[in-house]
């Protein structure tokens, strides 16, 4: 493992795979943290911890009572936690996100320790917008600085907003949406680093300079800093990104990007990940070099869960809510135990616990025992897109949704019991044939032959559109489910 970050260079990105969008990163001395968006799912916004910016291991989620993010079944996917910014200052952590939810908005949290607890929301009213930054001057003023891009000064202690939003910049003239703010003291200047394009293939990474935190700023002669629009590079849609300072005065850079497969458009399917790029210095301006590219090392979650703790690893998510009466690992010790809410995936009210899938290739498996419900193993994109194997009742289906279609693919008849459900990716429906991508899914019962194998293409993001990726995870459709185990294995 290397000891610097200087090793970045040789070692792969995506330093955090599968949906983990809208990195916003610090560094405490020898440590670094980073927080990204969540969406629909609960808990919200992961935490992790690094000491070379490459190996990124989750510490917790900042949002994980319901006194801090009540996401209701109103809620849309891909709406609810947007774009954190995580801060360092006066001794504390800030943490500063969009819900967008009734009763949601902008709003604070702070913790002395970023692997939790993280305080109640400390709300601002008074802040339009979405994905807000802090930063604090010499004199301790806290400039808060949303999309579009304006600023207001705040009191993070108590929310309050000080003066009317004032327009900073609109980015580079022509450019879609600018947004995803950040502003530093680096030196002589502020610089304002902003996302611009939007979040697809146009997106990039901007800058601007000037003598105050309020500006006036000056953009780069050389921007769009960073994009890979209109490339072939294999990581695109690459933007929202955040600067970090090593320990040794190095410049890093954390910013998403997707990894689109196929002919076109592309489709890429593990939602927007975090990738590392250096950064130097020219006459004042950030230079963004390359992204190393390759395998996906170090940072993917463990591969196995016997459910035998008490509480639930902090890579586990569930869709809007997680009451404890519906998903704990307490009731019949060393099993998950699920009971149904929503009857199915298509319910924003579904009982279920996934985890992203991080690599191109997987495969999942989990041992159900489905005597006193039905129960399965699915693949989500959202409630309109989501493939799942279902057991229960004597026998065992494989269900399709794909937009307002929704249909039973397979069905193969199973004596009551437990069994081992399975989940594998697959190469392209037709081999060779580009636009047969970016690959299949199949399922089935271990130790039969695959019951369906599905064109994996529908569970993309090019397909169901959103901000989100992957998730891989068990649900409960009816009564009380039992899982022993669930694996999930990077495939070659
Ligand atoms: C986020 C915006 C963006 O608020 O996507 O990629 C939005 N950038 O800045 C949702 O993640």
């Amino acid at each position: 493992m290397p000891d610097h970050p200087q090793a970045a260079a040789t070692v792969a990105n995506p330093v955090i795979a599968g949906f983990h969008p809208d990195p916003s990163v610090c560094r405490v001395g020898d440590d670094y943290y980073l927080a990204c968006s969540s969406f629909e799912y609960f808990p919200g916004v992961p935490v992790f911890h690094s000491r070379d910016l490459v190996h990124w291991t989750q510490i917790g989620n900042a949002l994980e009572r319901p006194s801090q993010l009540r996401l209701s079944a109103d809620t849309l996917s891909s709406a609810g936690v947007y774009a954190p910014t995580l801060r360092h200052h006066d001794g504390r952590f800030w943490l500063i996100v969009t819900v967008v939810a009734d009763g949601g908005g902008n709003m604070l949290f702070t913790a002395a320790d970023p692997a939790g607890p993280w305080s109640d929301p400390i709300r601002l009213p008074g802040l339009p917008g979405i994905d807000p930054d802090l930063a604090w001057d010499d004199y301790g003023t806290c400039w808060c600085t949303v999309a579009g891009v304006g600023q207001v000064r705040i009191d993070p202690r108590t929310g309050e907003t000080f003066g009317e939003l004032h327009k900073l910049w609109s980015g580079t003239p022509g450019a879609a949406a600018p947004e995803a703010p950040h502003l530093y003291r680096i030196d002589d200047y502020w610089y304002l680093l902003i996302a611009e394009g939007g979040t697809e293939r146009g997106h990039g990474v901007s800058i601007a300079r000037g003598p105050a935190p309020d500006g006036p700023f000056e953009p780069c002669p050389a921007n769009p800093i960073l994009t890979h629009r209109s490339t072939g590079h294999p990581v695109q849609n690459t933007g929202h990104a955040d600067l970090v300072q090593a320990p040794d005065g190095s410049w890093w850079m954390v910013l998403l990007g997707v990894r689109p497969r196929g002919g076109t458009p592309g489709w890429h399917v593990l939602g927007r990940e975090t990738f590392l790029a250096p950064v130097t210095w020219v006459d004042g301006w950030p230079v963004v070099g390359e992204l190393a590219s390759g395998t996906p090392d170090g940072s993917a979650v463990a591969d196995r869960d016997d459910f035998d703790l008490a509480e639930l690893q902090a890579y586990w998510i569930s869709v809007r809510s997680r009451p404890a009466d519906r998903c704990t690992t307490k009731e019949r010790p060393g099993w998950l135990t699920l009971r149904a809410r929503g009857p199915s995936l298509d319910d924003p009210d579904v009982t279920f616990l996934g985890r992203r899938a991080q690599h191109l290739k997987w495969r999942a498996r989990t041992l159900i025992d489905p005597t006193r419900g039905r129960g399965g193993l699915a693949v989500r994109l959202d409630e309109r897109h989501h493939y799942e194997i279902e057991a229960g009742d004597g026998r065992v289906q494989v269900i399709a949704r794909i937009g307002s279609v929704r249909t039973v693919v397979a069905e193969h008849p199973f004596p009551a019991g437990p069994l081992v459900l399975t989940v594998q990716t697959g190469g392209p429906r037709v081999p060779g044939e580009a636009r047969a991508e970016p690959d299949t899914l199949s399922f089935g019962i271990e130790g039969l032959p695959a019951l369906a194998t599905l064109d994996g293409r529908y569970l993309s993001t090019e397909v169901a559109g959103g901000f989100t990726g992957r998730v891989i995870g068990m649900y409960a459709a009816t009564g009380t489910v039992h899982f022993d185990w669930f694996d999930y294995e990077a495939m070659p």
